[in-house]
């Protein structure tokens, strides 16, 4: 069953945004085309009913709060992200910054396992509740790429997922925390201010990689553009996870879903804690979309390249320089 409207609501008093809403209990042909239009339109959508354990959520979160509860000297000890480990306030590696502390993984099991040791006073339930976690968001993420494959009509429905579930593939996990950014008499004095100071957490960028499965608490934060320079709230909801195309799926659908830039905010007064899932190829992979798409009415607008290249590329840039066009085709 359908819950939501397949069309994204403006609610005008919030100036906020639903985006479109899949249920994924639903009959497959319905979750196809609500994730095709979704994709096409909006390069964002919730899903519901996606088989991820609430537990699973559940004690993912209670680690990564612990975590950022701790003092910061304490914090600080774990590996410097660079680009993973503990990140305070620096994004990447060229002198971005933001209101926002943040734990990167890489998540591949000997990874996390590698890492627990560096984060964790108790290693092997952080390690296991992070494969956990991973595990079945990577499920999650591959079963809607399978779905996105037979709607684009690839005969291998299993083309997009095959490089997540890649021995090597170079999926990471983000834990970000967004603290309140007035202090605290300010907050309690300011409480029923109109226009509560937000700033910006995470700069406006887009994800490089093929598919972002991302769950928050009830703070919201995110906003999407979908016109330069208009920025649209993201209303939160613990209980989906939002999902984004990457510019890696824009560029192997040959620019048919859209990998729409993003940012997040802080919120003056509550902290917001999100958990983002990047499904990334092997760093060996082809960059490149499936025979069945690239038509002569559609000639292909990118060049091939490896995950590898393309990384390369983003980490090499500002955090909201645009990459995409770097590797469409000149005659173009
Ligand atoms: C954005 C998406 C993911 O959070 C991330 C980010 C990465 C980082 O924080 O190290 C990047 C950013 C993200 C895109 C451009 C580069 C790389 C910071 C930055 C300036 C982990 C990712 O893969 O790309």
């Amino acid at each position: 069953m359908v819950v939501a409207s397949p069309h994204p609501i403006r609610d005008e008093k919030s100036l906020s945004i639903d985006l479109p809403m899949v249920d994924l209990s639903a009959e497959r042909s319905v979750v196809s085309q609500l994730i095709m239009k979704a994709c096409e339109e909006f390069g964002f959508f919730k899903v519901i009913n996606h088989g991820v354990p609430p537990e699973t959520i559940a004690k993912m979160e209670e680690i990564g709060l612990g975590f950022f509860a701790k003092p910061a000297a304490q914090k600080k000890q774990v590996t410097p992200a660079s680009p993973f480990g503990y990140g305070c306030k620096n994004i990447g590696l060229n002198g971005d910054t933001g209101e926002v502390e943040y734990l990167l993984l890489n998540a591949s099991p000997p990874s996390i396992s590698q890492m627990s040791l560096h984060i964790s006073n108790d290693p092997s339930d952080f390690r296991a509740t992070v494969r956990e976690y991973t595990q079945a968001v990577k499920k999650l993420a591959c079963e809607m790429l399978e779905v996105m494959a037979e709607g684009l009509g690839v005969p291998d429905s299993s083309v997009f997922s095959r490089l997540i579930r890649d021995i090597d593939s170079d999926s990471v996990l983000r834990l970000n925390h967004y603290p309140p950014t007035l202090p605290c008499k300010d907050r309690d004095r300011s409480s029923s201010s109109p226009s509560p100071s937000c700033k910006v957490g995470f700069g406006e960028h887009s994800d490089p990689q093929i598919l972002t499965v991302l769950t928050s608490n009830d703070v919201g934060g995110l906003q999407i553009s979908l016109q330069d320079g208009v920025w649209i709230p993201v209303t939160p909801d613990p209980s989906a996870f939002c999902v984004n195309v990457g510019d890696a799926l824009q560029v192997m659908t040959n620019g048919r879903f859209k990998s729409v830039r993003h940012r997040a905010m802080t919120n003056s007064h509550k902290s917001r804690m999100s958990m983002a899932y990047f499904a990334a190829p092997p760093l060996d992979a082809w960059i490149v979309a499936p025979p069945v798409i690239v038509t002569p009415d559609t000639p292909s607008l990118y060049r091939p390249f490896t995950w590898a290249e393309y990384k390369k590329a983003a980490y090499s840039l500002r955090l909201g320089d645009a990459r995409i066009h770097l590797f469409r085709k000149s005659s173009i």
